[in-house]
């Protein structure tokens, strides 16, 4: 491993690896705070941070005030378990996207090919062997399907043949980039309309909100105007988290008080940003269990409310997945895109997980667009998905 990549496995990891974080967390539990990676440079001071003057209630739209009902386990949050946006490393230091992937992926690679190896040493293909192989593959949270396929293919092509673990690696990796090639779409953002409006949810932690900073950023270094919509309005500093987010990109911020009504505050920011003409209009919302049917429906009213300004917007509505709670992200996406219309999937925290194949099981099973994958804090650890990079990384062929 070179100094660089060295490097950046601490900052991410420290000096040990991360131990594999829990499932998805219980209902009462806040969102668990990543620590922040140590940057080795002086971090990018923050500036003082603008305040967006809480625009005009709309008649037909309720006033800002409490919310009906705050749900218990957002009270129990409060603000203490906001992070706030990592420092962004300067230029020289970054590496390259795919070696960043690379990285990020290798607990879920070593994973993989550490079990392949264990079952292909110098060894005949035989039923015993592929028997094993496929059950290495489902404890990858590839999806029995994916593992069946695999397998399959070996035993077609390779039955009773030598057949070593790249072998192997190669055959999965040419697998997994079949199914991700059907979903690997880039977020195409439409010029006629302005704004396009992005919604975007998910669980508590999942990354919503470093994910609209990490977009607001894209968007910006493309020359596209971005407003954001600090819609997770239970919180004060999940508002000043996605304001720290605006200052950093230049983005303003539509926010109103913490309590505030989120639909009313979602028709004031798609207002607003019509009148200004934004090209892009970025939405976030407060994490919401799936199971939790009343947090469910309030995020089917910013959708009905943000309706009533532009009939066609939500024009992309995200969901926001967290690679380290593993099987119960299928559970999420089923209810977000039954409950919210999901148009596209973004996935965090591959860097932090052994569990990435997940997002093969998760394309297989729903074939939604993925569009975007989060290796890491920094503003630029979220890339376009491609199918390709992604199955290399993950089946160790770098
Ligand atoms: N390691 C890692 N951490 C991430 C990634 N995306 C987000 N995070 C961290 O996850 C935590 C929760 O993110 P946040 O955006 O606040 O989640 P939200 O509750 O869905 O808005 C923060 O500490 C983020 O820095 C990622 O791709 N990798
Ligand atoms: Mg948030």
């Amino acid at each position: 491993m070179s100094d660089k990549v060295s490097g950046f496995f601490k900052r991410l990891f420290g000096t040990e690896p991360a131990p594999e974080p829990t499932p998805a967390p219980p209902e009462t539990q806040p969102e668990t705070p990543v620590a922040p990676p140590q940057p080795e440079t002086a971090p990018v001071a923050p500036t003082p941070e603008p305040v967006a003057p809480p625009p005009p209630a709309p008649e037909d739209v309720p006033p800002p005030g409490p919310p009906e009902t705050t749900p218990d386990y957002i009270e129990a949050v409060e603000d203490q378990f906001v992070t706030p946006p990592a420092p962004i490393a300067p230029p020289a230091e970054r590496q390259s996207w795919f070696s960043r992937l690379t990285t990020g992926l290798r607990r879920s690679s070593d994973n993989l090919t550490a079990s392949i190896t264990s079952v292909f040493t110098k060894r005949k293909l035989d039923a015993a062997t592929l028997d094993e192989l496929e059950d290495v593959l489902i404890q990858a949270d590839l999806g029995l399907e994916t593992a069946t396929a695999i397998t399959e293919t070996l035993r077609r092509d390779r039955f009773d043949k030598d057949v070593s673990g790249e072998d192997v690696r190669a055959v999965l990796a040419s697998e997994v980039e079949k199914v991700l090639g059907q979903v690997a779409r880039p977020l195409v953002i439409e010029t006629s309309q302005k704004p396009f409006v992005i919604l975007m949810i998910g669980v508590n932690g999942s990354g919503k909100t470093t994910t609209i900073g990490k977009l607001a950023q894209k968007f910006a270094a493309e020359g596209k105007s971005v407003m954001l919509a600090a819609g997770d309005t239970f919180r004060a500093a999940a508002i000043e988290q996605l304001q720290v987010w605006g200052q950093r990109t230049g983005a303003p911020v539509i926010a109103m008080p913490a309590g505030s009504d989120a639909s009313g505050l979602a028709f004031d920011a798609v207002t607003q940003a019509k009148a200004q003409g934004r090209d892009v209009l970025i939405i976030d919302t407060a994490g919401r269990l799936q199971n939790r049917d009343e947090l469910m429906n309030e995020l089917e009213k910013i959708i009905r409310v943000i309706k009533k300004v532009e009939p066609s917007a939500p024009h992309a509505t995200l969901l926001t997945l967290d690679a380290t709670t593993g099987q119960n992200a299928m559970k999420q996406v089923e209810i977000f895109g039954k409950r919210a219309g999901v148009t596209g999937l973004v996935m965090t925290k591959l860097d932090g997980t052994a569990r990435g194949g997940i997002l093969v099981a998760i394309a297989k099973k729903f074939g939604l667009p993925v569009h975007f994958i989060g290796v890491g804090e920094g503003v630029d650890d979220l890339e376009p998905f491609s199918a390709n990079e992604f199955a290399r990384a993950i089946a160790g062929r770098e």
